[in-house]
């Protein structure tokens, strides 16, 4: 991890090696991804298995892609209260953010004898991509319930999950017990590229599916901006990102600490620290060699800070939101005494948390709002993931003949215009 002077050559050159990291992929990966998904479209179920078993589960029987009701039953008397208490309480307050979300249908009579709308309606079928323990991957519970409860809220019909399972055939059982809880309807055992491609085009056993969200691996992305197009998707999700503003006013082993929880998510991942205070900046360094030693994860966190990771030393807090509002971070954290007057200096966040007390993991498990954010400087133009990314809308247009007659003329000329004249036609006919 390097400490660095902002502005300066240095600190410019490390965040353009943060904005131009991309994913990580290489043709090479694109091209197979291609395959894979050709493969499963071509070849169904019979596909899906064979990669599942190549790469997952080599035992996977043919009809066990999909996982029983009995082996979700089963998972529940697997789990600790505790973690049903932390799930429900999750569950809980996800679901009541996400309720606010909900956007109403409309009907407005904007001018005499015209009624217009727009009609709120939600897809039919949505997928859900949930990472399991597979390929240095963590089983992502919480993602569950971050594509599940919005999906269901929207009033999507059908939810189907995906995931890959483990070696043995079995999916971890809390992810079993929360894809239950939040009302996932069907849980396929398929991860990678291959899970997307069942859901994008469907096969015997899997549901062809209008959306598909979820965080995933690079395999998983690269399916989802394959596929996109044919399907809605939520985001092509790059590795996570944090961001912390400090005034210094919070103890460095808190700043280290919240940079290092997004750092063990991948060796792709990037934390930054951006401070006035060079004393603090120090103090932090000291703290984030001492914090990554205790991590399970450090292998991975280490290369993520030595890459992409960076304690900046600004001379003015002009400055620090100037950084911020460049890298547009997916997540924001204002680690300050006085946080909410700093709120309008933010232009590009997928998220903000604020104050010494809210450490990012609130958000990415428990606040309530959604983790599964823009990153990769997406947060200038794209938002978190919600019940908007599962309904679409549908324009109302109705004329009495009255209004039809007041802006036939109108319509007929600018039909002409542009030269179609059956456009004009559809309107002068009814003039006679
Ligand atoms: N911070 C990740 C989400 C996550 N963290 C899930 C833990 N579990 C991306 O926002
Ligand atoms: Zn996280």
């Amino acid at each position: 991890m390097e400490m660095l002077q902002y502005p300066s050559a240095e600190a410019e050159a490390k965040l353009q090696a943060i904005v131009t990291r991309g994913l990580g992929e290489t043709e090479e990966m694109t091209a197979q991804v291609g395959r894979i998904l050709e493969d499963v479209r071509t070849r169904g179920d019979e596909a899906v298995l064979e990669y599942t078993r190549r790469f997952d589960a080599p035992d996977l029987a043919a009809h066990d892609l999909c996982v029983a009701e009995a082996e979700i039953d089963a998972a529940e008397k697997m789990v600790s209260p505790a973690f049903m208490k932390a799930l429900n309480r999750a569950v809980e307050q996800i679901r009541s953010f996400h309720q606010r979300q909900v956007q109403n249908s409309w009907i407005d009579t904007p001018r005499d004898g015209v009624m217009l709308g727009q009609l709120v309606k939600p897809v039919d079928v949505a997928g859900v991509y949930v990472p399991g323990a597979t390929g240095g991957m963590t089983p992502l519970v919480s993602s569950v319930l971050m594509g599940g409860i919005p999906a269901r809220i929207a009033g999507v019909k059908k939810v189907v999950m995906t995931t890959p399972p483990m070696a043995d055939g079995s999916v971890n059982p809390h992810l079993l017990v929360a894809a239950r809880k939040v009302g996932i309807d069907t849980v396929i055992r398929a991860g990678s590229a291959w899970g997307i491609a069942a859901m994008a085009w469907g096969t015997g056993q899997v549901p062809r599916v209008d959306v598909i969200v979820g965080p995933g691996n690079i395999w998983v992305t690269l399916a989802k901006k394959l596929v996109s197009g044919m399907v809605g998707i939520d985001m092509i999700a790059g590795p996570s990102e944090i961001l912390v503003i400090s005034d210094g006013t919070a103890p460095a082993a808190y700043a280290a600490a919240d940079l290092l929880s997004q750092a063990e998510h991948d060796t792709m991942a990037s934390a930054i620290l951006v401070t006035k205070n060079a004393a603090f900046a120090e103090e932090v360094m000291a703290e984030l060699a001492k914090q990554l030693e205790h991590l399970p994860r450090k292998e991975i966190a280490r290369v993520s800070l030595r890459d992409f990771g960076a304690v900046l030393v600004v001379d003015t807090m002009e400055q620090a939101f100037e950084v911020s509002n460049r890298l547009a971070p997916e997540h924001l954290e204002l680690l300050m005494e006085e946080p909410l007057s700093w709120i309008g200096k933010v232009r590009n966040a997928g998220a903000i948390f604020c104050g010494t007390h809210t450490p990012e993991p609130m958000g990415d498990y428990m606040a309530g709002p959604n983790h599964v954010l823009p990153t990769a400087g997406t947060a200038r133009f794209a938002s978190a993931l919600g019940v908007d990314h599962f309904v679409k809308k549908s324009s109302l247009i109705s004329y009495t003949k009255e209004a039809f007659i007041k802006e036939a003329e109108d319509v007929m000329h600018l039909a002409g215009i542009e030269g179609l004249e059956a456009h004009a036609h559809s309107v002068r006919v009814r003039l006679s």
